[in-house]
This record gives C-alpha cells, structure tokens and sequence, in this order.
C-alpha cells in the first residue's frame, strides 16, 4: 500500500497492518481501480455520464441544484481551499453546518482536492471540537455562519487550525449580520470560476475520518478511503434499497454521521437521484417535508418513526414509498405500527461507524419479524463466542463482521478490542437462524445479569412497547446486593395518560404476559423524556444517574 497524499498524517497514523480487519473485495463489483478519487465517480462521473441537468440537491426556499451546479460550487470551493488556503492533499478538513447544500459542496470540494473530510456534529461544543482538531491535527475548517463561534474558540485555542473559511447555509439571517466581518469562503468562490481538476488519489487513501457517535468514552476517529466508499454505495443501495434514478431521497441523520452520509447524500448520487437536505429534521418537520418534495424514500431511527406515524394519513396521500430504519435497533411494535399507518414495511439496517455503512438488512420482501436481516451481499456474518468461535444458529453470542468494509481507527489502542483475527466486532449480543437471519439482543454491555438469568434491554423495551400507554422507554440492571442487578424500566407515558401505581402493576403484568415472567421490571419509573446522542441512541448508562 502507498499513499498519492503530500501530507501522509493520515497514512502515518492507521493501525498496524496485522490488527486490520480482513477486507473482502474479490466480487466483481467490488473490484476498484487502484487510482480512484470518489469525488469524481460520484461527481464528475455523474456530469460526464449526461446527469448534469439533473436535480441533485433540494432545500427549503426553493433551492435546487442540478449535479453540474454542484459540481460547479465543488470545485470553486476546492480551487479556494488550494489556492487561498494553501491544502496540499492529505490535510484534514473540518467541516460543520446543519445539512444543507453548501455542507455537500464543500464536502465534495475538499474531496475533489484531495483533502480528507472530518465532518462534525452540528451540536458539538468548542470543547469537542478542539478534541476532534487536536486528534486529527486538523489545519482547515469551513463553518456555517450560524455555528461560528464555537469553532473562533477552538480555532483560538488550538493553532494547527490555521485555515478557516465561513460561509452562509441557509437560514439564520440574523447569524450573517453578527459575523459579518468573518473570513468569508462566498467572496473567495467568487474569484475561481474556471473547473477544477480532481486529484488523481489512490483508491485506498483515506478521505474521510468519521468520528464515532458512541454512547460512552472519549470518540474515537474510524478512517475510510475512497474504495471504502464506493464499496458503500454498491453494497448495501444495490442489493438491499435498490433506488430508481428518479427517486427523492430525505431523512434527518446528519451528514456527519455516516448514517447520513450515505443515505442523504452518497448513494442517492451513485444512482442520478436526487435528495433533500434538510437543516432541523425532526418529525414535524420531515412530516411537513415528505409531501411538499415529494419524497419517496426516507431515513432516520426508530423514535422518529413512531412521531411520525402520527401523519400517516397524510404520509399515505404522499409519493413515501421506501423507509429505511437505523442507528438503533427497531421494535417489532415500531414496525407494526409504521405498517399500521403508513402501508410501509420498514427496511430495518445495522450499520456502524467503523464499517461505513449497513451490513445487515432486509429489504421489504424479505422481512422476518424480530430480526434485523441477513448479511449485505459483499459482507459476512457470524455470532461468536468470547474465544472468538463461530456458535451454532440459536445461539446468542458477539457479532462478528467482515467485507470490503471495515474498522481502522487513527491511533487508538481500541483497535484491538473492535477487530480480532480479522473480523470487526461490532459490540452488539445477537442470534442467527438455521436461515441467516440476525436477531439483534442487545449491546454487550447492555445485557443484565439478574439472579442469574441473562436479560437484554431491548428485549424487555419491546415488550413494554407494546403496550398502549408507553411512548418511549429504557431498560437498565441496576446494582442489588440480593439478585446482583434488578431489572429497571424508564417509561414516558403517552399523552393522557395516567402514570400512577395502577400503570405501574399493569405494565408489569403486561410484561410477564408477552415474555418469560422473570424478565419483568420490578421498578418502573415514569419520566418526560430520554437521555439521547445527537444521532439519536439511547444514553442508557446515563439513567443510572437518575436512579
Ligand atoms: C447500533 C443498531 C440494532 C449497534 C450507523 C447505519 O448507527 C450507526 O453507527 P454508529 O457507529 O453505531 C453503531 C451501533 O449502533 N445499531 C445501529 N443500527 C442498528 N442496532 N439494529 C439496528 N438497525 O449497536 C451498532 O453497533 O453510531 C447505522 C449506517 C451507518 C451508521 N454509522
């Protein structure tokens, strides 16, 4: 392996070569060029093939970009960076703005530059962005106006940050007026009409550092190369969503997430269709979205999909037609009550950070109630026990994955722990059926342990979900002299509803009627909300604060 990058930071930095996952790309789809820039093939590519009219991008007020206005705000903003900016290739880019299409122009434009992309939540503070900057020596940034000055501070207090530009997203009037005398990238793309020559990479340089969403300890940078994503996007789109060029994809994971990514962005490209990006993307909002772009295919996690579910009729008259669920796993009550109101059967996918993408799905033919799906065609699966063996179907066990996918974290003796004998280990409980099926049980960390029965979280989450008074709720262990841990259930009733002693018993019965008894929350406490990541997970170690 070599590396085209004058800045070989990142090349310098990934693990060791014997604690790399082993990569699967021996399909014929998945055989890449050993020079490729994914930047071309999902963008120039896309102009050179007769897409250039096309609509690739919508936003609210009207906007819309064909893939040629796009490609022509990419390499403006590559032609900055370069230039004005001083990138040489391999340099790190940090990149933060709500999706919109000025985030996807400068994604695509420091791609085009060979530059390797670090997109950051939008929420993050100076705190964890300096974090971020400090870990992947980070020397560029361009910022959406309206997320300025968390990024001045960090900026201020790490000075390999050198380089920063800002730019007007969308939306926030009032932001531009207050940062007006801010570095701005607008009048710098002014200057640089002419098109820009992607970098010629190597199919295997990185491109982008996606820094893990997790839901404890300090994150970690997961780090994929061009081929990785062009891998994604012929994995998983292909085999399992199988989009139309004149589908309308939109969905509320940010870009940074690459959940986001891929769904909001990259694959709806590989295939000439058009997406809709949306700043604030919260139920209310895509409710509002869906009908007025004409959305046909929509991604974002279970909790949205039970708000949602209330505008099925309305979402019913609307052109929805593909509905992909993850992030975290989707109970069976939240599947039937989508089906239930919208006609849709949810394309459930486990995807990761460190794998890019889903790995395991089913499409909406090939649905099993309970199970997650089986292996994307390019990767495979098994459940393993602690000694790393293959168990037999039935069995619960660690999930273990390989394909042309897979982790590398930068510098992070974590490496270890995620991949072992080449497989990455995704640190979730599952079983398998003698047909393939993968039925998600728990994180490994998640499993409770009381009176010395195994229990997932999830599975009792799900059964309490099914009862009409719950709209969300968690299950934790929580530490008992006597049974070791005692099963403890947070619950947010519905609106209306009475939350008192008698839904306490009633919920508990509930529960010992749908699973086995002693699997049963023997403390259920009522609660407005849960403690959630920005990318919409569960924060269960958080509720034992509560406790
Ligand atoms: C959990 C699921 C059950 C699971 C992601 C799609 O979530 C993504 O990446 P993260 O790194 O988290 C990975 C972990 O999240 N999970 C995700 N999806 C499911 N559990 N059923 C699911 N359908 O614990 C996994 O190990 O934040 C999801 C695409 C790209 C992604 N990065």
């Amino acid at each position: 392996m070599h590396t085209t990058h004058t800045d070989t930071f990142a090349f310098d930095h990934l693990p060791p070569a014997d604690q790399w996952p082993e990569f699967l790309l021996d399909a014929p789809d998945l055989r890449f060029p050993e020079a490729m820039n994914c930047a071309a093939e999902l963008l120039d590519a896309a102009v050179a093939r007769g897409w250039g009219e096309r609509v690739c991008i919508r936003a609210p007020g009207g906007v819309v970009w064909t893939y040629r206005q796009l490609q022509a705000q990419a390499d403006r903003i590559a032609h900055v960076l370069v230039h004005d900016m001083g990138l040489v290739s391999g340099n790190r880019v940090l990149l933060r703005a709500p999706n919109n299409p000025m985030l996807a122009a400068c994604w695509f434009g420091v791609i085009k530059a060979g530059g390797i992309a670090v997109a950051t939540m939008p929420l993050l503070r100076a705190k964890e962005l300096g974090a971020i900057v400090g870990k992947a020596q980070v020397s560029h940034a361009l910022c959406d106006l309206s997320l300025a000055d968390e990024l001045v501070q960090t900026a201020a207090a790490h000075p390999v940050l050198g380089h920063v530009r800002f730019f007007h997203g969308q939306g926030d009037p009032a932001g531009e007026a207050v940062a007006s005398d801010r570095p701005r990238l607008e009048a710098d793309m002014a200057r640089h009409a002419q098109p820009f020559a992607t970098v010629q990479t190597s199919a295997t340089d990185i491109c982008l550092l996606a820094f893990t969403s997790g839901t404890t300890g300090v994150p970690k940078a997961t780090m994929h190369g061009h081929r990785d994503v062009m891998a994604a996007c012929q994995c998983w789109p292909q085999h399992v969503l199988r989009p139309q060029a004149d589908d309308v994809f939109a969905g509320s994971p940010p870009l940074a997430f690459t959940f986001g990514l891929g769904g909001l962005l990259l694959f709806p490209m590989s295939v000439g269709a058009s997406t809709v990006l949306l700043e604030k993307a919260s139920p209310p909002q895509l409710a509002e979205a869906i009908p007025a772009f004409g959305v046909t295919t929509l991604f974002t996690a279970p909790t949205s999909y039970r708000a949602l579910a209330a505008h099925g009729e309305a979402l019913r008259q609307s052109a929805l037609r593909q509905c992909v669920s993850a992030g975290e796993a989707l109970p069976m009550a939240t599947r039937t009550q989508w089906k239930a109101a919208t006609g849709i059967e949810l394309i459930d996918g486990i995807g990761a950070t460190e794998l890019l993408h889903i790995f395991i799905s089913a499409d909406e033919a090939q649905v099993r109630p309970g199970a997650t799906g089986k292996a994307v065609p390019g990767y495979v699966a098994q459940v393993q026990d602690d000694q790393g063996r293959e168990v037999p179907p039935g069995t619960v066990g660690r999930l273990a994955v390989k394909g042309p996918t897979g982790c590398r974290y930068l510098d992070d003796e974590r490496q270890t722990s995620y991949v072992k004998n080449g497989w990455n280990l995704t640190g979730d409980a599952y079983r398998m059926d003698a047909d393939g099926y993968f039925f998600y049980q728990a994180r490994t960390d998640d499993m409770i342990v009381t009176a010395g029965y195994n229990v997932a979280s999830p599975e009792v989450e799900d059964a309490l979900m099914l009862h009409p008074a719950v709209a969300e709720c968690a299950v934790i262990g929580v530490a008992d002299a006597e049974r070791g841990q005692v099963i403890t259930a947070f619950v947010v009733p519905k609106t209306d509803v009475v939350a008192d002693d008698a839904l306490v018993k009633t919920l508990q019965e509930h529960v010992k009627q749908s699973i086995a008894p002693y699997k049963y929350p023997r403390v259920v406490r009522f609660c407005d909300t849960l403690p959630r990541t920005q990318t919409g997970k569960l924060q269960r170690f958080r509720l034992h604060d509560l406790i």
